[in-house]
């Protein structure tokens, strides 16, 4: 989507802090942290949010909840740390581009 903020930081149109990328997925800081540590994990896929995914989103989804343990611990929150995925206006969500927040402080 062009107007889509975070399509633009995955193209490198917008700078961000990388925090991991492969083919499917782009990880990066959050601008705004709730926590010492805190990054999103987009699909490169456009997605609007959590509500539009389909079956065939199914693949895309697990590989970026599996990999938000591994990225968390690379991050020093190998004691724990928490994930949220703000879903339509009423849940809060702000960019419309699917993302999972993973968040926490090292204990
Ligand atoms: P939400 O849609 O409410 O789940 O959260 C969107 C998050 O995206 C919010 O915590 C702030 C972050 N954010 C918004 N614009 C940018 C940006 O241009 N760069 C980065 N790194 N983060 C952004």
């Amino acid at each position: 989507m062009s107007d889509c903020i975070f399509c633009k930081i995955i193209k490198g149109e917008i700078p961000s802090r990388k925090v991991y990328e492969d083919e499917h997925v782009y990880a990066f800081h959050d601008i705004r942290p709730i926590a010492k540590v805190h990054f999103m994990i987009v699909p490169k896929k456009h997605v609007d949010s959590l509500a539009h995914c389909g079956k065939d989103d199914a693949q895309m989804l697990s590989h970026i909840m599996l990999l938000a343990p591994k990225l968390a611990a690379e991050h020093g929150l190998e004691q724990g740390f928490k994930t949220g995925i703000n879903t339509g206006r009423g849940g809060g969500q702000e960019v419309f581009h699917l993302h999972v927040h993973v968040f926490g402080n090292p204990l």
